[in-house]
């Protein structure tokens, strides 16, 4: 039988609306909905493909337990069971022992972030780590000084923005971050014919700025320093909006005074933009009256993220563009989350980690001390990790470390769509349904903080039924709650209600796997918020028009620091910026020395590390590989070509990969794509054939490598040698390639 299903796509930000051909209940092919609201017909070839992904031959299908170094499978209920004993028997001694890495994919779930946070509630541990020190929480850390809560993440008004400047953040590849906009290719090209200036800033000519009206090089890990110059001249130039600063905002004068040390012309020998050009964008950005500084991921991943991103925000607020049509807005979803979370004080935990002493961010440690967690003895050494909705392995840094570390536990369990290389390494795999065969409503920042360039409320179905005995996390969690004891949240009555929910819904299920009402939860969550109710939106296939942000209705009635202001100077990153004199002289030193800084570099047919596993995405030459990419002077340099097998060394490691020229790197930054290296997945069989190497073998972990004030790691902006290869390609090896030019080939278990 033929079908035809509307739903929309949970990869990545853009959510885009699509529609589904099956038959016989299996997804034939996938379009884009032209008729959608919010994404206009819009949808890149990840989200057409994605039913080959979740239909391969190679998804999880059933529990499996490792025994030895096979995987058996086994029922939910002796999963359940065994993983409930061990760790009760682990709770005993301390909740702390047990812990949970909390991937990307999950985030693309109302329901899975949810659970599976209350189950580590119920379970009593606060040792949750989470993909956010990959590559968000110096934005949460941020925003949690200068707004009060971490969630409060001005976006780009794009409809009126006349002058937007974009650093670190390639949205033509990556459909934007921290805002939803489908096509970002046309809605950029609508900017420039509306005579906006959109001017890229960025150490490689990206997909973006080739679409830009303008593109500025930076040199990596500059950014901290670019921003401090531009606050400088806004100040110079009576940029400032003084009476705005002085009704919603404090601490301008310890900005000035912070900045007056660093103009442009001292700035510009390290962060290669001409101090001129500088000048030039500050006179633009005041003189334009609708402007925006636009950040993402290239500068959370350097060095200095936090301090880089708070001064980006700071001009956006003195200038008078925040809350300012044109400017930044804030929007609000189907809640005020903002007062909810003041309310019920749900992110002002104020817990330090066991090792280095770092603060919970957004209710998560820093990934890059995981390792020294499981490894290093104590009262509260992590023995147990759940990991759900990521792969940690391939996507943390410092990968060879962590994989011993991960050797070392007493139980991890995953729960995923794949047997991808860190379920490799699992006691317990248990398999979740995709994407595609559960009901949903929009991603979390569209529907809590209404972050959305064209607003509008969708829910979906469950489009096709799992073929196996996949279950939802929502459902997973509770269980798993129930078989170690626990209540979910902590509490044992709304446990028992769950259970009872749950028992009540699977009798009218007939074969298919016992769940939770998943819709029912949804349902509950809209009309509790007047949002209207999960049938109503899905009988709107092409989303329902939904009220955007309005300018005007932050400032002076949101924030919720302790005085209602925007903490313009937060003690805490004043004294961290004092440290920037001796950084800048190092940086400096490294520049002129020509050391080579490595960055990274999304691709559009991969998507973090989970993509690689189907033919759509991977044919063709560019899908058999990373490379690592070179501006053809460097490589000159460094005695390679096109096709050159090269060796990267960093201080961790080094991999081996074949050069791709380029013009569009600036000379002496390098750049590999993340997420490759799969040849040690045990149950990804297309993406364990094909070669590349796992780029974040070079990134560094450990209390000395991560950024203090927001707990992220550096993945981007490395300092790296690169030679000729002495050896063979890298096939496959865990530790990278050992000094002596061989591949390393270490065992799976
Ligand atoms: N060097 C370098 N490293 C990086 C980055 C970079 O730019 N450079 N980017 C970083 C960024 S931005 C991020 S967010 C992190 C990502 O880090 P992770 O979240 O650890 O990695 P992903 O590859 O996104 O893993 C997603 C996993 O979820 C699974 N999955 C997909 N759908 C579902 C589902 O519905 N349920 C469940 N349970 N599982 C599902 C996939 O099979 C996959 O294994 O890594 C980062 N690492
Ligand atoms: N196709 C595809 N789309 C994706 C993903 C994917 O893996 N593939 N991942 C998704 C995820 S999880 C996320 S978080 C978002 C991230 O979305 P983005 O933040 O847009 O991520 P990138 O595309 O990596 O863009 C980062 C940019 O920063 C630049 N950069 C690197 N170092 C520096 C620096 O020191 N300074 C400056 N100014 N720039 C620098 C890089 O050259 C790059 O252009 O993308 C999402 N979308
Ligand atoms: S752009 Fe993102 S949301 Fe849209 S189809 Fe592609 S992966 Fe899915
Ligand atoms: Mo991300």
């Amino acid at each position: 039988m033929k079908q035809t299903k509307y739903t929309f796509c949970r990869i990545c930000e853009a959510s885009c609306g699509l529609i589904a051909e099956l038959e016989d209940g299996k997804i034939t092919s996938i379009a884009p909905n032209p008729d959608h609201i919010g994404t206009n017909g819009f949808a890149c070839k990840k989200g057409l493909n994605q039913h080959h992904i979740y239909d391969s031959p190679d998804r999880l299908k059933y529990p499996l337990k490792r025994i030895g170094d096979r995987f058996e499978r086994i029922s939910w209920d002796q999963a359940l069971q065994e993983i409930g004993s061990k760790v009760k028997a682990l709770r005993q001694t301390s909740p702390q022992s047990i812990s949970m890495y909390v991937g990307t994919a999950a985030g693309f779930s109302i329901l899975h972030p949810i659970f599976a946070e209350g189950f580590m509630q119920g379970i009593g541990s606060h040792n949750i780590y989470t993909s956010s020190t990959q590559d968000c929480a110096n934005r949460f850390a941020s925003a949690s000084e200068l707004y009060g809560f971490p969630f409060y993440q001005p976006f780009v008004d794009l409809d009126n923005v006349k002058c937007m400047i974009v650093v670190g953040t390639n949205p033509v590849v990556s459909k934007w971050t921290f805002l939803q906009v489908a096509h970002p290719a046309q809605r950029i090209k609508e900017l420039n014919a509306r005579g906006a200036r959109t001017i890229f800033v960025d150490p490689r000519y990206t997909e973006s700025a080739k679409v830009g009206t303008d593109h500025v090089f930076i040199r990596p890990n500059s950014d901290v320093f670019f921003f401090l110059s531009f606050l400088h001249e806004l100040i110079v130039q009576e940029g400032i909006d003084r009476e705005c600063v002085s009704q919603y905002m404090s601490g301008l004068s310890d900005l000035e005074n912070l900045t007056k040390h660093w103009p442009a012309e001292r700035t510009e020998k390290l962060t290669c933009i001409p101090a001129a050009k500088l000048k030039e964008m500050v006179h633009l950005y005041i003189t334009s009256q609708a402007s925006a500084i636009v950040t993402g991921t290239g500068i959370g991943m350097g060095k200095h993220g936090t301090l880089a991103h708070w001064l980006a925000e700071c001009i956006n607020a003195v200038s008078g563009n925040l809350d300012r049509k044109g400017g930044l807005l804030v929007g609000q979803g189907i809640f005020d989350f903002g007062k909810f979370a003041q309310k019920k004080n749900l992110f002002n935990r104020t817990r330090r980690s066991r090792i280095g002493n770092f603060r919970e961010i957004n209710g998560g440690f820093p990934g890059g001390i995981l390792a020294d967690e499981i490894l290093t003895p104590g009262d509260e050494q992590i023995k147990a990790l759940f990991v759900t909705g990521g792969n940690p392995l391939l996507t943390m840094a410092n990968s060879a470390r962590l994989r011993n570390a991960f050797k070392e536990l007493e139980l991890l369990v995953v729960t995923d769509i794949h047997l991808n290389e860190t379920a490799s390494l699992a006691h317990y795999i248990l398999p979740a349904t995709s994407p595609l065969e559960r009901p949903d409503l929009p991603f979390v920042f569209p529907l809590f903080m209404g972050m959305q360039s064209k607003p509008y409320l969708a829910a979906t179905e469950a489009i096709v039924e799992p073929s196996g005995e996949q279950r939802d996390e929502a459902t997973i969690y509770t269980d798993l709650a129930s078989a170690c004891g626990v209540g979910l949240f902590g509490t044992q009555a709304g446990q028992s209600a769950l259970r009872l929910l749950k028992t009540g819904n699977s009798l009218f299920r007939g074969n298919k796997q016992p769940a939770l009402p998943q819709k029912f939860l949804m349902d509950q969550l809209l009309r509790m918020n007047k949002s209207g109710s999960f049938k109503a939106h899905l009988k709107n296939v092409n989303g329902s028009p939904w009220r955007g942000a309005i300018p005007g209705t932050f400032l002076g009635k949101r924030p919720t620091t302790d005085d209602g202001k925007v903490h313009l100077a937060p003690p805490l990153f004043l004294m961290q910026a004092q440290t920037l004199e001796k950084v800048f002289i190092e940086e400096l030193a490294s520049l002129e020395s020509g050391e080579l800084r490595l960055i990274s570099k999304r691709e559009h047919l991969t998507h973090n590390s989970w993509t690689q596993n189907i033919e759509e995405l991977t044919r063709g030459k560019m899908g058999q590989t990373n490379y690592l990419y070179m501006h053809r002077d460097d490589a000159a340099r460094h005695h390679l070509h096109d096709d050159a097998i090269a060796d990267i060394h960093s201080k961790t490691a080094c991999i081996r990969l074949p050069v791709r020229l380029t013009d569009d790197l600036m000379p002496g930054t390098v750049a590999v794509p993340h997420g490759w290296g799969h040849q040690h997945a045990q149950g990804l069989t297309l993406a364990s054939r094909i070669a590349g190497a796992n780029v974040n073998l070079l990134a560094a972990d450990g209390t000395e490598a991560i950024e203090t004030l927001s707990g992220m790691s550096h993945l981007s902006g490395i300092p790296v040698r690169i030679e000729p290869a002495n050896g063979p390609l890298d096939t496959g090896s865990w530790s990278g390639i050992a000094e002596t030019g061989l591949p390393e080939k270490s065992g799976l278990v």
